[in-house]
């Protein structure tokens, strides 16, 4: 149960200057609702927008979104797509350079339900790492087709046999860690670029013997602007977790 009233009242427990990461490609139709969503939670939690000069104009409606709330929503322009790895990355450096102690990563698209949000934040009390889990207690993915679900499980299965990750699901993009995991990983060796980073932070803090919790999400897929899922993003994963599971990578 999500107690919301306490958490208005400005007791976010063991953190204190939350931030939401939302890296965006392309996500004009979403970029509104999910800010405006994630900031009625509570007063304390800000926003932190990575855009990649996205040609559909997210990036001007961020800066709008920004000045309408100055000290809540702070936006990194990048002059191109340079993958979602590297997005977390700068956004992670903004988290350290202005004092944000706990970096929550999430999609842009209304995949991810920003009711979970303050559930994130309450185990931070006894957690420094939450990932949030389409794969606990059953499947919550709505509108996957079979092929996509397939790929996602072996995926996982991959991640636990290959990698020895203990994690029911490892792929997914909603979590929530205090800074000082971020800050106990050399962010700027990561070797992912793209949507296998997510995959590399949890092994990282996993062997950084950070004590790491799994919650319940549910994940929807998209219903507005384009999939980016492709091949080579597959194959960069499976690639990437065999060469930390053979030390290749640190
Ligand atoms: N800044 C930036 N954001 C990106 C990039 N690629 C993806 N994103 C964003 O990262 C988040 C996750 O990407 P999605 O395209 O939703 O990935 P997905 O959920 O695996 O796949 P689909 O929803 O099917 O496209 C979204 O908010 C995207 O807009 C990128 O190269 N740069
Ligand atoms: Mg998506």
């Amino acid at each position: 149960m999500i107690d919301k009233d306490k958490l208005n009242a400005g007791n976010i427990y063991a953190v204190s200057k939350p931030a939401v990461i939302l890296p965006t490609y392309n996500e004009q139709d979403n970029i509104k609702i999910i800010t405006k969503n994630i900031l009625s939670l509570n007063d304390r939690i800000n926003i932190i927008i990575v855009d990649d000069n996205s040609p559909d104009g997210t990036g001007l409606t961020a800066d709008a979104l920004s000045k309408e709330y100055p000290e809540r929503i702070y936006v990194i322009h990048r002059l191109k797509k340079e993958g979602l790895g590297t997005a977390y990355i700068d956004g992670f450096r903004f988290c350290i350079e202005n004092g944000f102690d706990c970096i929550i990563t999430m999609d842009a698209d209304l995949s991810h339900d920003f009711n979970s949000i303050p559930v994130f934040l309450n185990e931070m009390e006894h957690y420094d790492f939450v990932i949030g889990s389409r794969y606990i207690n059953g499947i919550r993915i709505l509108n996957w087709d079979f092929k996509r679900l397939l790929l996602s499980q072996f995926a996982n299965y991959y991640v636990r046999k290959i990698g020895g990750l203990p994690f029911t699901d490892a792929t997914g993009g909603f979590n929530c860690f205090k800074v000082d995991v971020i800050k106990s990983i050399n962010i700027n060796y990561m070797s992912s670029v793209g949507y296998s980073f997510l995959i590399e932070l949890k092994f990282k803090a996993y062997k950084n013997n950070f004590t790491i919790k799994e919650i319940p999400i549910t994940f929807s897929q998209r219903n507005a602007g384009i999939s980016k899922l492709s091949k080579k993003v597959f194959l960069e994963a499976m690639f990437m977790v065999l060469k930390l599971r053979l030390r290749l990578i640190r």
